[in-house]
């Protein structure tokens, strides 16, 4: 049979299960706030280095259509190596950013999935798509 002291406030031997439990569970609550903050941190980061890598691309595909009659090329590998050195990727799947260019090569469209839903960016990008970031010279951003 187990015996259990009680505990009383003079000559007290350490703590109470009730104590440790409370303790244990304060500590899993915070240690879950911190796993959540750095989870959103990480992911705004991911959002931000999205929105960079875009704004990347568009400036390397002003320079190729300054370069080439205003044209627009069929893909962004075609920037490598004359106005970029690598054409950067989603930094979560390391596929490569959605690109669209008109018909006649003189519009384009790039398109990144952002992970925070509370960036209202991909709503108020100008684009046809409010769940997507949409940047381009494409003025209603709908070829993609
Ligand atoms: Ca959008
Ligand atoms: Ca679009």
């Amino acid at each position: 049979m187990i015996k259990v002291k009680k505990a009383t406030p003079a000559g007290r031997q350490g703590f109470t299960l009730i104590e440790l439990l409370v303790v244990v569970a304060i500590i899993g609550i915070l240690a879950a706030l911190v796993i959540s903050y750095l989870g959103q941190a990480r992911l705004k980061a991911r959002d931000a280095r999205r929105k960079s890598d875009l704004k990347t691309i568009y400036t390397a595909l002003t320079q190729y259509s300054d370069d080439n009659n205003g044209l627009y090329p069929a893909n962004t590998a075609a920037l490598v190596p004359a106005q970029m050195a690598q054409v950067p990727t989603d930094p979560s799947s390391a596929v490569a950013y959605s690109y669209a260019v008109s018909a006649a090569g003189t519009e384009f469209e790039l398109n990144a999935t952002l992970e925070n839903a509370n960036d209202n960016a991909a709503s108020t990008d100008g684009g046809n798509n409010n769940a997507i970031y949409e940047v381009g010279d494409d003025p209603g951003l709908d070829l993609l």
